[in-house]
C-alpha cells in the first residue's frame, strides 16, 4: 500500500508514534511518504520511506502563515504523483481538516483518497476544546474515513467534548520490544548515582500539563527516606521556572537537567523508576517506553494511564497532585532488591502487551478496510 503520513515532527508522543508506525509499515514493504514541516526526529533512512517538507513562504502580508493550505497542497501533490492509496493524519488540528480539503481537491481530478485521523490527546483534551476550533474539528472528524483514538479514555473524552455521532476505534500506542532493553550502563550510573543511589527519571516536554514541579516535590520527600537522584529529560515552557526553583534549594543538588535527547530510552534503561506527574495523559507513551526498558512507573490515576500501567504490578498510581502518596509509592517500589525486581518484571510483562507486533496488524487491518470501502 502507498501511505501518506502527516504528523508533528517534534519530540511529542504523537510524532513519535506516527514515525515509528511509518517505519514499521515500511519494514513490512509498504511505501510510506511523510509530509511534515520538518524531518521527524525519529525518522530513519529506509528505501521505502520518503520525506516531503512543507515549506511556508514568508510573505509580508501574512501575520500568520497559512500552514494548513500549504500542507493541503503538498498532500494533493504527493497523493497525485506518488499514487497514495491512503492518508493517515496524526493529531486532529490542523491535519484532519487539511486532509479533508486535500480529499475534495483530489476528487476534482477524479482521484478519491481516503483519510484516517488518529487522535492523540491534547488535540481533544486541551487545544481542541477551545471553542474557536470546535466546528472544524467536529466536521473533519465526521468526514474522516476512519477515526482512531489511542486509549478508551481518549475515546470517552472525545464523545464528551464533541457532538460526534461516528464510530471511534481504539488502537493503543505501541513499543517495539526488540529495540528496548533493561540494560543499565555502569558508566552512566557511576556518573549520576556515584554511591549507587536510587535513580529516578522523568521525560516530558515540560508543558504545564506535565506538572514537573510535582516531580521535584515528590523527589524531595522521597530523599528524606532513601538516597536518591533525579534525572529530568526534555525541555519546554516550564523548564526555566523549575530549574530556577531547584537552584535555590540545596535539596535539589541531586537533580540533573539533561535537556532534549533523541534517544532518551538509552538513559531511562539505566534508571530504577520513571516518574510521571501529569494532570492528564491520553496514553502516556513515555511511561510505556520506560516499562519496555524494565523501569516501573509511579504516575497519576488520570486519563489513559490506568490502561497502560497496572497498579501494583508495573507501577503504582496516586491522585493528581498527591505528591506524598507518590513518594510513598516510590519507596514501596525501591525499598529493597526483591521489590525492585518484582516491579521490573511486571513492567516488562505489561509493556509486552503493547508490542508493535500486536498493534501494527490493527492499523493494517483498518487500512485494508478503509481502502476496500472506498473501492466498493
Ligand atoms: O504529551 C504531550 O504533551 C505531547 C502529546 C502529543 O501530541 O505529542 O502527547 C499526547 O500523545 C501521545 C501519543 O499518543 C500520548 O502518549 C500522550 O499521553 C498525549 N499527551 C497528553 O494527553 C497530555
Amino acid at each position: 500500500m502507498r501511505i501518506g503520513i502527516v504528523c508533528y515532527p517534534t519530540f511529542g508522543g504523537s510524532g513519535v508514534v506516527a514515525t515509528e508506525l511509518g517505519m514499521a509499515l515500511a519494514e513490512k514493504g509498504h511505501i510510506v511518504h511523510f509530509i511534515t514541516y520538518d524531518r521527524p526526529v525519529r525518522l530513519r533512512d529506509h528505501p521505502n520511506v520518503f520525506y516531503h517538507e512543507v515549506r511556508v513562504s514568508d510573505y509580508p502580508l501574512f501575520d500568520y502563515q497559512p500552514y494548513e493550505l500549504v500542507l493541503t497542497s503538498k498532500l494533493v501533490d504527493v497523493a497525485r504523483y506518488e499514487g497514495l492509496d491512503l492518508m493517515h493524519v496524526h493529531y486532529a488540528i490542523p491535519h484532519a481538516s487539511a486532509a479533508w480539503m486535500a480529499q475534495r481537491i483530489l476528487a476534482s481530478y477524479g482521484k478519491f483518497v481516503p483519510f484516517i485521523t488518529t487522535l492523540h490527546g491534547t488535540d481533544i483534551t486541551l487545544v481542541g476544546r477551545d471553542p474557536s476550533f470546535e466546528p472544524v474539528i467536529t466536521f473533519s472528524m465526521e468526514r474522516s474515513n476512519a477515526v482512531t483514538a489511542v486509549s478508551e479514555s481518549l475515546k470517552r473524552d472525545t464523545y464528551a467534548h464533541f457532538p460526534l455521532k461516528r464510530e471511534i476505534r481504539v488502537i493503543p500506542n505501541f513499543v517495539c520490544m526488540d529495540t528496548y532493553r533493561h540494560s543499565p550502563d555502569p558508566a552512566l550510573r557511576a556518573r549520576y548515582a556515584p554511591n549507587d543511589e536510587a535513580l529516578l527519571v522523568h521525560v516530558s516536554n515540560f508543558r504545564a500539563v506535565k506538572r514537573v514541579e510535582d516531580v521535584v516535590s515528590m523527589f524531595k520527600l522521597l530523599r528524606k527516606k532513601l538516597p536518591a537522584r533525579l534525572l529530568l529529560i526534555g525541555d519546554g515552557p516550564e523548564r526555566q521556572r523549575i530549574e530556577n526553583l531547584c537552584r535555590h534549594d540545596s535539596a535539589c543538588e541531586s537533580v540533573h537537567f539533561l535537556g532534549k535527547m533523541t534517544r532518551p530510552e538509552e538513559v531511562v534503561a539505566s534508571c530504577d523508576l520513571f516518574v510521571l506527574t501529569s494532570e492528564t495523559e491520553s496514553f502516556g507513551l513515555a511511561a510505556l517506553e520506560a516499562m519496555a526498558c524494565g523501569v516501573p512507573v509511579v504516575c497519576n490515576k488520570t486519563g489513559g494511564l490506568p490502561e497502560v500501567v497496572v497498579h501494583g504490578r508495573s507501577g503504582l498510581m496516586s491522585e493528581v497532585g498527591d505528591v506524598e502518596t507518590m513518594a510513598a509509592n516510590a519507596l514501596t517500589i525501591l525499598r529493597d532488591g526483591e521489590s525492585r525486581a518484582r516491579f521490573r518484571a511486571g513492567a516488562l510483562e505489561q509493556a509486552a502487551n503493547f508490542d508493535l507486533d500486536k498493534v501494527l496488524p490493527l492499523y493494517e487491518a483498518l487500512y485494508e478496510e478503509v481502502v476496500a470501502e472506498v473501492k466498493a
